[in-house]
Parts: structure tokens; sequence; C-alpha cells
């Protein structure tokens, strides 16, 4: 395979994010515009792979997959901030309706529930986590990075093996009605969607950031014709804490469809790749074509948010098996937060998914520019 097109906009600048809160606490933000900016400089300097424009393809695909409440909110939520005249740079929720406010109360009663007037409750209302800042930029970049997706789903159907979209913000922990984790739609879903009803074929989705993607798993819990397999750091003690366990496998049509690999603290090349393997097998014991990848860096032994500790040249060879099961790839990228490393492991993901050798940079490292630097 030769080097593949990669899918970029700039416009994900303008989710300029500075900070987030950790348990309450402020701390510098992990999801900035420098991670994509990484990737971009060191696909480049790597030569042969072409950067592609996103083209737009409207609301259609995202309303096929989200609440249309949620889109609205993403939509209007800064200007709705900057309403209240707090100055603020960033919007935050502190209020969610979770599962213990309604506890003893009928499904019935449950869905008479409503989305609140006042923005802290709207934000709570579409939210999951309080580590998911909305900036002005928000709400244009993440229709973008739908957009990124989308444009290398289109590649792909046209005929490439394999294509790879830079999106920023991620997705994968973004439900129907709801955004979380740094992500406000879910751009590997909303592929996966666009892809299924275009084809009519199945399709798989890879997850193979260290966070288990909750939201992919809950948009297509019921579908039997899209299979979700994540490897992931156990729940129980890594975000988003609440679902991956193993023995979650989908219900009713989607029954067997979702597979998740939760692994401990410290897992290193061996057994992710070993992981990687068994869902490998699995995809391949599927009909379809076409498998999404929702690739993450955060498995990276230096990453500050994961526990993992697999390397540069692992991510080479996932790459390598990945592709050698023959499937067409759309390859969009979720998290990974040590931003001297991710240019580097993107490099080495996308070269071992090409059939392309490893062929790792010099102690040197790339210079600031992307360019490679001598030893
Ligand atoms: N201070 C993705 O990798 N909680 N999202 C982080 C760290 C949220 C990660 C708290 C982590 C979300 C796409
Ligand atoms: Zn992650």
């Amino acid at each position: 395979m030769p080097p593949m097109k990669v899918v970029y906009t700039p416009r994900h600048l303008v989710h300029d994010v500075t900070y987030e809160t950790y348990l309450g606490v402020q701390v510098p933000a992990n999801e900035v515009a420098e991670r994509a900016e990484r990737i971009r400089a060191a696909l480049e300097a790597d030569g042969g792979s072409e950067l592609v424009e996103p083209t737009e393809h409207g609301e259609a695909p995202i309303l096929a997959v989200h609440d249309a409440g949620l889109v609205r909110f993403v939509g209007e939520a800064w200007a709705a901030a900057r309403r209240e005249n707090l100055g603020r740079t960033a919007l935050i929720a502190d209020t969610y309706p979770v599962r213990a406010m309604f506890e003893g109360m009928s499904e019935a009663a449950i869905a008479r529930l409503r989305e609140p007037r006042a923005v802290g409750g709207r934000t709570g209302w579409w939210g999951l986590d309080s580590s998911n800042p909305l900036v002005p930029g928000t709400a244009e970049a993440a229709r973008w990075a739908v957009d990124v997706a989308l444009t290398t789903a289109d590649l792909v159907l046209a005929g490439e093996a394999a294509a790879y979209g830079l999106c920023r913000p991620p997705g994968h922990h973004a439900g129907r009605s709801m955004a979380g984790g740094y992500c406000f739609f879910n751009n590997a879903a909303i592929a996966a969607e666009d892809i299924t009803t275009r084809t009519g074929e199945r399709v798989a989705i890879l997850d193979v950031d260290i966070h288990h993607g909750n939201g992919t798993q809950q948009i297509f819990w019921r579908r039997g014709d899209v299979l979700y397999a994540s490897i992931h750091a156990d729940p129980a003690d890594l975000y988003p804490f609440f679902v991956g366990y193993a023995d979650e496998t989908g219900e009713g049509e989607g029954e067997g469809a979702t597979f998740n690999q939760p692994l401990p603290a410290g897992t290193g090349d061996a057994a992710y790749l070993d992981a990687v393997d068994r869902a490998l097998d699995r995809i391949a014991g599927t009909s379809g074509s076409i498998v999404v990848v929702s690739l993450g860096f955060d498995t990276f032994a230096q990453d500050p948010i994961g526990t993992f500790a697999v390397t540069t040249a692992a991510y080479h060879e996932i790459g390598r098996r990945v592709a050698a099961l023959g499937r067409r790839l759309v390859i969009l990228q979720e998290g990974g937060y040590h931003r001297p490393s991710l240019g580097e492991n993107a490099r080495a993901w996308l070269r071992g998914a090409e059939g392309r050798p490893h062929d790792p940079i010099p102690a040197g490292g790339f210079g600031p520019d992307g360019a490679r630097m001598p030893a």
C-alpha cells in the first residue's frame, strides 16, 4: 500500500483549549491544538502522504447518530454561556443528572424529564463529565472533525485501501445524547453509520484508544450491523469508569456485537498485541469490507493520563496487523496526550498499516517544524 491520504483542516485550531478541571482542580488541558499539529507536521515531514482538505457534509449524517438536542446545544452553548457575563473562557458543567437522582422513578416518569433552560443545567444535561471544556470555537471545530471523518470515509468508499482522518476534537466518548471526555460529536460512529448506510454492509469499529469508547458502544449497543471491539484500561481504574467491562456484549439485535477487552494498568506490548489479535479475530468473523479504527496514542508508556506501557515499535506492528486483515481502513484520530511522541507514534502506526518499514526517527527526533533532526 502506498502512503495514505491524510484528511486534515486547520479549522480545529479554533477549539483552543487552555485548561480543564481534574477533580475540581484547574489543570493545563490535555486535549490541545498542538496534538493535531504535531501529527500533521510529522506526517508531512515523513513525505509521501497527501494532505486532503475535508468537504462539508452538512448536519444529516450527524443527526443519524446524535439527538438533535445535543447538536443544538453544542451549537448554542458558547453564546448562551457568554450571556451570563462571567468573563469566562470556557464552559464546564457542575450539575449532572446522575442516575441516583431518579432512583425509584418509573421509565415513564424518567422519560418526562426535560432539558433545563439555564445554561448550567443544559451543560450538565448534555454532558458526561467536568473535564470537558467547551470554548468559543468548539462548535465549529467539532463540526469540522465530523467532516474530516466523513471525508476519510468518502476516500475509502471511492476505493482507497486506507485513509487517515486527523479528527480534533476526538469523538468516542460522545454518546447519542451526550458530550464528554474531550468529545462533542462521535466522529467514528458517524463515519461507521454513514458507511453502513451507503454500502448496506456490516461495519466493524476497532477502538484502540486507552479509554473505553463508551459513546460508540452506547450508540451501537442494540445494533447487529456494527461490531464494536475495544481494547482499553479496566474501567474500574480509569475513565470513563462506569462502562467498558467484558460482560457488556450488547443487547437485542446487538447481542454479541460489542466486544470489550479491559486490560490492567501497566499493560505492555506483548499483552496488548495479544488483545489486538483477539479483536482482529472477532472482526474477521464478521462480514463487511471496511473497518473504522478509533486510533488513540494514550496507550503510550509516557502518556500523562494513560496507564499502559505500549511502545512506538508496537504501534508499527499494530498498524501492520490491522492492515493484514485485508479490509479497507478508515483510521480516525482519538486521544493521545504525550505531545512530543505523537508525531512519531502516528507515523509508526500508519507506516505499519501501509506495509512500509518502521524506519525509526534518529535520536534527534523531529524539530518544531516537524523536520527530522540529526542525532
Ligand atoms: N486529568 C480521549 O482520550 N478525564 N478522552 C481526564 C485527566 C477525561 C480522554 C482527566 C479523559 C478523556 C478521547
Ligand atoms: Zn483516550
